[in-house]
């Protein structure tokens, strides 16, 4: 075949060059034009990088830059070349002895391309394998200052963040919406070096020392036989493990209830879980526990919602946290921490601070805000920067140090370790993503992926022999100082302080502080999970320990199962309820919630066009759902349609509008596939999907609004006009006013009478 290097690809390649030459910085420097789209017959440019394909080496979120040159990024050559840089001419076909005869084995660019596809993958993370990320900025308030002097918690100063989502016990492709708890780890690239803060969205753990963390893993992964179930907690080693292990007894609820299924990563709340303790300039520490708040409030789905959602949208978060990002509609986050005196025997109240299956109520230590984080860009490339990305409670920065906690002592080793398999070797911390943006001069050396070239002859300290050798930082340069806390002597010994025996009194106290909503949710998951598993022994065990918590919840779930109800084994703990842990009867901002707009596609476009325009300008985000896709109205004013009843379902909404009645769509879906109820809906002259998504929102105490002809599809779905969260009005406008207030707070759960 012929090399097609013309003299105009020549000029293409040498305009290029020019542009990519030291100096050409990426952020506001004109890029090279952008190519029409049409399909290539010569060598010509890449087009320019996109704003967010720039590489997190050399791109932060606050603007700062590194020497971003348009090298950087992918395709920065007018030719394909191998890794080895010679030209490509061809790389559809295998290098044969004839059009039809056998592949040589001399084809270095087919075994090049090839072995390296080979090898694209790295091992998924032992736990939190899935999950999704988002790059920001933690601006400091200066509300921390008289308790830490880390740099980046000073008032205004600006931190690029990057914060990785995930769900725990799934695999890399697993559903989003499973029940589990959710990862919330946020890397600060401060001035000092990184700080890395690695929480979950519940405050407490099933452990209360790092040793046991194989077990409770173990236990929660699929069985290893069939390696199933994927991602959930609903089977027998689960249980079994949980009901033996009883100091797992707190955290298992909080997963049982709302907190284990999320709306939106946008919509958890992240807690540090441990306490940790910080050291002012004069010396000073204080305990403290990190709190997360966003902005959004604290959110959830139901489980029937999430079920639906883990099929019909496995990415629902990851798709929602990247939509957000794109849209606009950045997410936020307030810092926090409770902070306590820190006396010797580091107890709050008689809350032990070390044992980590145990939170501190917000109305015995205020959370106090100290900075709020801001995800504003979205990663460029899912491996380089999600994947790859490592976390670890050991990247502390002046200012922030760790407690005795046996829970945060074990992780301390873990992360570092695992990092060495996941990563292969030594040097993650060279990969863009984990680079400092502090200068680094270490004297690591060598290992693994190893890309660094470091000159000189001596990485060892002292030296005499190497233009300098690198002085200790101090106190008053900017050292990383451990807290030299006391050690009291004591006997060597495998064993825990006598307050880690205490596993029923917060699980109780979180249980009191539920509304009767949220306790009937509690109480289905129980009833689920349990029902899913096979042994009665474990069932049974389940039901003690609930019993330990409160009887009433023992009783509904051992009805469910149809189990005898068990005597509790300790006295029920006199707690009292801590009202800031329930999710309900708040008032939240509804930025970005996803309002299904539904019409026949003629009924009323006016309205249509009027609630699309009021949803957007209200800073939510509008879906028009019809019979079918393209434009309606193409001749006037055309509105175009996102979703039709084949691709929509009703998870996908917070809330719904009814404009017309649709009836059947053209591909007789509802005669061929409808059950016989869907088909008596059929004869009424309604599309059967339309009732399936206006009666499974009505089940999930979603608003639902309808104008006009939309009130038929309400009276055909059998709902109570006079129910609440269900709106019907004779003009678009009103009707969205009554959703959108009744969307700040998320679920209209008076709709139904909680049995509890
Ligand atoms: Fe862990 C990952 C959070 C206890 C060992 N953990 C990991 C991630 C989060 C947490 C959010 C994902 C980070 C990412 O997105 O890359 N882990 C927690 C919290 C814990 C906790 C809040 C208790 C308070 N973890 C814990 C213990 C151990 C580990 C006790 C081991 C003794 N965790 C790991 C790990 C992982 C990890 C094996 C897997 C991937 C990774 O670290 O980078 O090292």
């Amino acid at each position: 075949k012929k090399n097609p290097v013309s003299a105009a690809a020549e000029k293409i390649a040498q305009k290029l060059q020019d542009a990519v030459s030291p100096g050409n910085e990426l952020p506001g420097a004109p890029g090279p034009e952008a190519a029409p789209v049409d399909e290539p017959t010569e060598a010509r440019e890449p087009l320019p990088p996109k704003h967010d394909q720039r590489g997190p080496d050399t791109y932060s979120p606050t603007g700062r830059t590194t020497g971003a040159r348009q090298r950087d990024v992918a395709q920065a050559g007018a030719y394909l070349t191998t890794a080895q840089g010679a030209r490509l001419y061809e790389t559809d076909h295998s290098l044969k002895a004839g059009p039809r005869g056998p592949v040589l084995l001399q084809d270095h660019h087919l075994r090049e391309k090839v072995t390296h596809f080979d090898h694209e993958r790295i091992p998924e993370r032992v736990v939190h394998a899935r999950g999704a990320a988002a790059h920001g900025v933690f601006r400091g308030y200066g509300a921390a200052a008289g308790i830490s002097k880390a740099a980046f918690l000073a008032e205004g100063v600006e931190t690029p963040v990057f914060v990785r989502f995930s769900t725990v016990l799934g695999s890399r492709g697993s559903a989003d919406t499973v029940r589990d708890t959710r990862g919330f780890a946020t890397k600060f690239y401060t001035d000092e070096g990184v700080f890395d803060l690695v929480g979950n969205n519940i405050p407490v753990f099933f452990i209360q020392d790092a040793i046991k963390f194989p077990d409770v893993i173990h236990a929660g992964k699929p069985h290893p036989d069939r390696e199933i179930p994927q991602a959930q907690s609903a089977h027998d080693t689960f249980w079994d493990f949980v009901t033996l292990h009883t100091e797992a007894t707190h955290h298992t609820l909080w997963n049982m209830s709302d907190r284990g299924i999320p709306r939106s990563y946008r919509m958890m709340e992240g807690f540090g879980v441990h306490t940790f303790r910080l050291v002012n300039a004069e010396g000073d520490t204080t305990l403290v526990k990190f709190h997360w708040k966003p902005k959004l409030g604290v959110h959830s789905l139901v489980w029937e919602e999430a079920q639906i959602t883990a099929g019909m949208d496995p990415d629902f978060h990851r798709r929602d946290l990247a939509d957000a990002i794109e849209a606009g509609a950045f997410p936020e986050w307030e810092l926090g921490v409770q902070t306590f005196p820190d006396t010797e025997d580091q107890m709050f109240q008689g809350i032990d601070l070390l044992d980590a299956t145990k939170l501190v109520p917000e109305e015995l230590a205020p959370v106090r805000p100290i900075g709020l984080m801001t995800l504003n860009a979205n990663p460029s490339n899912f491996f380089a920067e999600t994947e790859q990305v490592a976390f670890h409670l050991g990247h502390l920065v002046p200012g922030i140090d760790v407690t005795n906690d046996p829970l945060l002592q074990g992780r301390l080793f873990s992360y570092l370790d695992t990092q060495i398999t996941r990563l292969g070797g030594p040097n993650f911390g060279q990969l863009p993503i984990n680079r400092t943006h502090a200068p680094v001069n270490d004297m690591l050396r060598d290992g693994m992926h190893q890309t660094a070239v470091h000159r000189g002859v001596a990485p060892y300290r002292p030296h005499s022999l190497d233009g300098g050798c690198p002085f200790l930082a101090g106190e008053e340069t900017g050292a990383y100082i451990e807290v030299p806390v006391e050690v009291s002597a004591s006997r060597k010994a495998r064993d825990a302080a006598v307050s880690f025996d205490d596993h029923f009194s917060q699980a109780r106290l979180f249980w009191l502080s539920m509304t009767a909503t949220e306790r009937e949710h509690i109480v289905a998951a129980y009833t689920f999970e349990l029902g899913k598993c096979w042994e009665e022994a474990v069932k049974e065990r389940a039901l003690m320990v609930l019993a330990n918590i409160a009887p009433e919840l023992c009783t509904q779930v051992a009805v469910g199962l149809g189990l005898p109800v068990p005597e509790a084994t300790v006295s029920l703990a006199p707690v009292g309820p801590s009202p800031a842990l329930s999710q309900l009867g708040k008032e939240w901002p509804v930025d970005g919630r996803i309002v299904g707009i539904v019409t026949d596609g003629e009924y009323d476009l006016d309205g249509v066009r009027e609630v699309r325009r009021a949803v957007l300008d209200a800073g939510m985000v509008p879906l028009v759902v019809a019979p079918a896709g393209g434009r309606l109205d193409p001749t006037g004013d055309p509105v175009t349609v996102q979703r039709t009843f084949t691709t929509a379902r009703s998870v996908e909404f917070d809330a719904i509008l009814l404009a017309g009645a649709p009836a059947p769509a053209a591909d007789a879906y509802g005669a061929r596939d409808a059950k016989a109820d869907d088909l008596a809906a059929v004869a009424t002259g309604l599309d059967p999907r339309l009732l399936l998504m206006v009666t499974e929102a009505y089940r999930h105490g979603k608003a639902i609004g309808a104008w006009g002809q939309g009130g038929r599809v309400l009276e055909v779905a059998g709902l109570p006009a006079d129910s609440a969260g269900v709106v019907s009005a004779t003009d678009a406008s009103s009707v969205l006013r009554s959703v959108t207030a009744l969307l700040a707070r998320h679920r209209a759960w008076d709709r139904f009478t909680p049995a509890l």
